[in-house]
């Protein structure tokens, strides 16, 4: 399309938001203050991704550089930016990150109304291969911003108000769902603007792609096993489905958004519940997933139901196509 080279309307996300929060009136723009601060952080992480392999940001926490200046991993360096972002947007009160064993309660002259769970940098373990990389957020409205507890954040999923993640590939992506679908954005780098690229998405109802750590199977429950075996001799005739496996879970669930399938982090004998983060990884992407038209299912109920006890507690995860999740679902009730 000759038009579509030459666009010239450009929808950011910054307009994008406004846009949206323009069908609340009793919203005041807080929202879009918030987001745009979690956007600044991403442009950030974003460059600091890409000049890794130079700049040797990727040097162990502690490790020195040739100033003599304490060397940062990019994940430690990549949570301070979030953590400063958020804090000085004065619209959050308590910030829980991967990063930090405790929750962080902003300072009362700068709380505001919204807490935000994330991962500043999760998969951070396949940075020095320049394979993707991701950040995953959610973010939860406070009932009281001027004395807030930790049971804010201690809320099920369906609670969210908003949850995304920004992917550092060879574009630098940004998913983000207000609770009315999802979007994608594209890193202009030549603008330093997100533009919409993805409209709406919803992934397919049933996939071609399977994906997990298959070096796990041999401590599998049955169920998963069961499902995993389906995939690759499925019983109705219909092909095998392919497998596909990052271990960067932005990448194999923005994979999984757009061609469908499904993506599990099981329990197994040795992780009774699973690898994967509630908070700021099981509940954002399963946000996400059902906004999409898709599933999550955590082997037991809807993922989003969970309420978790711990800010750092984990969950087993299927997620993805509607049809591919409802035969696990199928697998576990039969199981009982
Ligand atoms: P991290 O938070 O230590 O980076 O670990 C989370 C990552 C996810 O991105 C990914 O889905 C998973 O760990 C892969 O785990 P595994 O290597 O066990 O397959
Ligand atoms: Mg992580």
């Amino acid at each position: 399309h000759a038009a579509e080279a030459n666009r010239t309307d450009l929808m950011t996300i910054t307009r994008f938001v406004l846009n949206e929060q323009s069908r609340h009136p009793e919203s005041r723009g807080d929202f879009t203050i918030l987001l745009s601060n979690i956007v600044l952080g991403c442009k950030f992480v974003c460059t600091a991704v890409n000049k890794a392999g130079l700049a040797k940001l990727i040097g162990l926490a502690g490790e020195t550089n040739v100033q003599g200046e304490e060397q940062k991993k990019l994940d430690v360096l990549s949570n301070d930016v979030f953590v400063k972002a958020l804090i000085s947007s004065g619209r959050t009160c308590i910030l829980v990150s991967e990063e930090d064993e405790q929750a962080t309660f902003v300072e009362p002259s700068k709380r505001g109304r919204y807490a935000v769970v994330f991962d500043p940098l999760d998969g951070s373990s396949n940075i020095d291969c320049g394979v993707s990389i991701g950040t995953i957020f959610g973010i939860y409205m406070v009932k009281d911003s001027i004395e807030p507890t930790l049971d804010e954040v201690l809320q099920p999923g369906k609670n969210m108000v908003a949850a995304g993640y920004c992917m550092y590939g060879s574009s630098c992506t940004f998913v983000l769902s207000t609770g009315a679908g999802v979007n994608g954005f594209t890193l202009d780098p030549s603008l330093g603007e997100f533009i919409l690229t993805h409209p709406d998405i919803k992934i397919p109802k049933k996939g071609k792609i399977y994906s997990v750590n298959e070096g796990n199977a041999k401590n599998w429950d049955g169920p998963t096993a069961k499902y995993v075996e389906r995939c690759k001799f499925p019983k109705d005739g219909s092909s095998p489905k392919s497998l596909r496996y990052i271990g960067s879970m932005v990448a194999d669930v923005h994979r999984t958004l757009l061609y469908g399938g499904i993506f599990l982090y099981p329990a197994d004998k040795k992780s009774p519940n699973g690898k994967l983060r509630v908070l700021y990884e099981v509940f954002p992407m399963s946000f996400l997933m059902e906004q999409a038209g898709g599933q999550a299912f955590t082997g037991k109920q809807r993922a989003l139901d969970l309420v978790p006890k711990d800010i750092h507690e984990r969950s087993p995860i299927f997620l993805g196509s509607y049809e591919d999740v409802e035969e696990v679902k199928a697998l576990y009730a039969a199981e009982d």
